[in-house]
């Protein structure tokens, strides 16, 4: 009788346990629409994973994770048999567009149905995040999802971060990570600041001494360093296996003190410049491993410097495949403004000659922008409608909201507060579409959470400032602002503390938040 009322409790359906509950409802970005239907799908040793060809990648991604996860490693098959996880790119709606994805979760089989492989690879993310927890070692192999439909689609196509690799030099290593860090919250942009007046972080093989020469500093005098192409192209791919864009910038023409260093003969201009400072300040030219900023510049008057310019963008184009290129533009307060204007006009033009579209900090606005161009708001409401005006396009970065530099609060052990200080909740509540109010909401490119690094030393350092602000952004660029609120995210970030402990991320224990 034993074993007979063992096979009927197996065959009958369970119900949702619940820690398997928890998972399903912990999911960050929030879904559009979540259904729980109270019963449980589970992953065991016989879990195979069943996908089409164009899926195979995506497939292995998958089951990677759920080793991970779980220990157990399902086996890639063609045929759908009871118990599989499957995935599909096959009868998806229309409006689940490019991104979007339907996770069908019954007893039988855990299905992905997506129109294209990055739909497939967000409804992953979500799998990874409804997984239930377990803490009990003798059953470790069965693992629970609760059964249910999500239907999910992204509210924003731009939902970044970036990384300052100049004022730090992070590898190789430590960009995959981040990258696999932004994935998990179905982030799909990394806007990589390659070059600053302390560092020049990527190879140009016309002008060797920047990397030899201005690869070699950072912040506070360390060794700093640099991509090579090579390295660059691998942090592309690894990037596009997450899909995720890179979105290389070289700040001009300020903040370019490293190129200057690198080139004073064919860069730097006359000392004019140097002397009309009223107080002491960094001097262009010389090595910088401090924090100022805006006191270096390009000039139009230097036979060589668009040659630099076409150069750099020109070899660095040739290596990004994603269609954009960020010009910086940011703080030239050593640039007269009308040469300013011109800089940027023309390095709009050599943009698009290379084949992408041109990005700029919000003071581009003062440039002649169209609807090509793309400003990256992150201070002034009047440049960024400015260049909304101009028919450009906007990502919002405030500085106020997304910066994942500023300190949480006083007692931060990094971080600067020039912006404020902003707390988990404080980096969560607000919205693209009200922030700014005369910008329409079909001007609104996403939002996107710069990480500045004058501070940031270590990957600890990078974790302990984007974890937990970071998953709200995501929110912010993927959840209709209808369906989101700080109580009910706070429950969901509350239990996202499990995962980060799996992960080993290095998070910041927000008193504004009970973390489980
Ligand atoms: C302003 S925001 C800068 C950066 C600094 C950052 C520090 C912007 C476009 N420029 O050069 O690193 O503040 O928070």
């Amino acid at each position: 009788t034993a074993s007979i009322l063992l096979v009927t409790s197996c065959d009958s359906p369970r119900v949702t346990s619940p820690e398997a509950k928890v998972a399903f409802e912990r999911v960050i970005p929030k879904p559009n629409a979540t259904t729980s239907t109270g019963k449980t799908f589970l992953i065991t040793e016989s879990t195979t994973i069943v996908a089409a060809s164009e899926l195979q990648d995506v497939a292995k991604y998958l089951a990677q994770n759920l080793q991970h996860i779980t220990g157990i490693s399902p086996t890639l098959t063609t045929n759908v048999t009871k118990g599989a996880i499957v995935l599909s790119l096959e009868g998806g709606s229309a409006d689940l567009g490019s991104e979007g994805y339907t996770l069908q979760i019954d007893e039988d089989q855990l299905k992905i149905v997506a129109n294209k492989p990055a739909g497939i690879f967000y409804g992953i993310q979500t799998v990874r995040q409804i997984i239930a927890d377990k803490n009990d070692k003798s059953s470790r192999d069965e693992w629970e999802v609760a059964t249910g439909t999500i239907t999910d689609h992204p509210e924003y196509p731009w939902r970044g971060s970036m990384l300052d690799v100049a004022r730090h030099f992070f590898s190789v290593a430590d960009v995959k990570r981040y990258i696999d860090l932004l994935s998990f919250y179905k982030i799909n942009i990394l806007h990589l600041h390659l070059s600053d007046d302390q560092g020049w972080r990527i190879e140009i093989k016309s002008w060797p001494n920047l990397t030899a020469i201005g690869g070699q500093s950072q912040v506070g005098g360390g060794k700093g360093g640099f991509y090579t192409q090579e390295q660059y192209k691998e942090i592309v791919a690894y990037a596009q296996s997450r899909f995720i864009t890179i979105v290389p910038e070289i700040d001009l023409p300020g903040h370019i003190n490293a190129a200057l260093v690198s080139y004073p003969g064919e860069l730097l201009p006359g000392p004019s410049i140097v002397l009309e400072a009223t107080k002491p300040r960094p001097v262009a030219g010389r090595p910088h491993i401090g924090t100022e900023v805006g006191f270096s510049t390009l000039s139009i008057k230097k036979e060589l410097t668009f040659k630099f310019v076409e150069d750099v963008i020109r070899e660095i184009a040739s290596i990004t495949p994603g269609p954009y290129f960020h010009v910086g533009g940011d703080e030239a307060a050593v640039t007269k403004k009308a040469d300013y204007i011109t800089f940027i006009n023309r390095f709009k033009e050599i943009v698009n000659a290379n084949g992408k579209i041109m990005i700029g900090w919000e003071e581009i606005a003062q440039a002649d922008l169209d609807s090509t161009s793309i400003a990256q708001f992150w201070h002034s409401q009047d440049h960024a409608n400015t260049a909304a005006e101009k028919g450009a396009k906007i990502i919002f970065s405030p500085s106020t909201k997304a910066y994942l530099d500023m300190q949480y609060d006083s007692t931060s052990r990094i971080g600067l507060h020039w912006a404020a200080y902003i707390e988990v909740d404080s980096s969560y509540m607000w919205d693209p579409t009200t922030l700014v109010s005369e910008i329409e909401r079909k001007q609104i490119m996403g939002v996107e959470a710069p990480l500045w690094t004058e501070t940031v030393v270590t990957m600890d350092d990078i974790e302990y400032l984007v974890f937990p602000r970071l998953p709200g952004i995501a929110e912010i660029g993927w959840t209709s602002s209808a369906v989101r609120n700080w109580e009910d995210y706070k429950v969901r970030l509350a239990n996202h503390a499990v995962l980060w402990r799996k992960m080993e991320i290095d998070f910041y224990r927000s008193p504004k938040v009970s973390w489980a």
